[in-house]
């Protein structure tokens, strides 16, 4: 097989798997989504809503590209009533439970008019936010797309984000990431540097990683990113833009354990209802640290 060396950008990354070795090449990482249409069928929520359905398609399938913001999005009246109620509900728990710097950046975002409950942001706007603090940057995709390509942008700082919002008939929890999950749950964190080096450090861990490591990077990131928990404030995206799973983890601090990497990397993710446990560090410095770690470990001798 050819090795494909890349000494530019990452020293001396060596792999026979393919993997972008500059940032233009993100736009050719495969952005296949999990067809959750096809999986729940019927009992998707607003499968029957016609329009609702032909939308979502619309802005699912948009290409996005690394090298230029996507044209804002036409968000229907039905849409912004969506945000705006989930916005109302979680902002509340985020103004008592959400860790400091979620909570300090999210009042930078309404107090520069990027959020509010009367508007979905737009990326064009937040790309300009987040890009002047750490570089990072959305790059619009339709769904969930597989880990691989996922971390891959995370090492060049691109966040592979969705753009269309959940059914207003099953507003509180969605296993899909949609507006709600990545506006209210990722986005605030990216204008953070610490949080912006601990995505790169996964990220950059997994070009040209076996399909092993990768799993085992994705575990990290999901327990970490998606689910975790510092101190005793509140970090994870994943339920961040849930307020059913914000106020269940809330109220059940019992499931919340120290951070472990031997049992992260023995637990099978559970990606459609609330987790059975959640992981903390002390602060944001020390998930940093326990992330490096951690990712230097299981990617040993890459
Ligand atoms: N469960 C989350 C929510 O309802 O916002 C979305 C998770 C997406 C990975
Ligand atoms: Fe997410």
């Amino acid at each position: 097989s050819i090795i494909k060396k890349n000494s530019r950008e990452f020293g001396s990354v060596q792999s026979d798997i393919w993997f972008p070795k500059v940032e233009d090449e993100l736009d050719l990482v495969d952005k296949t989504c999990i067809d959750f249409v096809g999986k729940l069928g019927n009992s998707y929520p607003g499968y029957d809503d016609e329009k609702y359905m032909s939308w979502c398609r619309e802005v699912r399938s948009y290409p996005g590209s690394v090298k230029i913001d996507p044209p804002d999005v036409d968000y229907p009246a039905d849409a912004t009533e969506t945000w705006n109620m989930l916005y109302t509900r979680l902002r509340d728990l985020h103004h008592k439970h959400a860790c400091k710097e979620h909570r300090e950046i999210l009042k930078e975002l309404e107090d520069l008019n990027i959020y509010s409950p009367l508007k979905i942001p737009q990326f064009s706007q937040v790309n300009k936010f987040i890009s002047g603090k750490s570089k990072f940057k959305l790059v619009p995709v339709g769904g969930m797309i597989n880990p691989r390509s996922f971390l891959y942008g995370l090492a060049y700082r691109v966040f592979f984000c969705t753009r269309y919002i959940r059914h207003k008939s099953v507003p509180f929890y969605t296993p899909e990431p949609d507006v709600v999950h990545e506006f209210m749950g990722h986005v605030p964190m990216f204008a953070n540097e610490d949080f912006a080096q601990l995505n790169e450090t996964i990220g950059k861990k997994s070009l040209g990683a076996s399909d092993e490591v990768i799993e085992k990077l994705s575990k990290i990131y999901f327990y970490a990113v998606e689910f975790g928990v510092l101190g005793d404030s509140f970090l994870g995206s994943g339920y961040l833009g849930s307020s059913s799973e914000f106020q269940y983890v809330v109220d059940n601090k019992n499931l919340i354990r120290d951070w472990n990497l031997n049992e992260i990397l023995e637990s099978e993710l559970v990606l459609s209802d609330y987790q059975p446990i959640y992981y903390k560090a002390r602060d944001l410095l020390d998930l940093k640290r326990l992330i490096i770690e951690g990712t230097e470990q299981i990617s040993g001798n890459l």
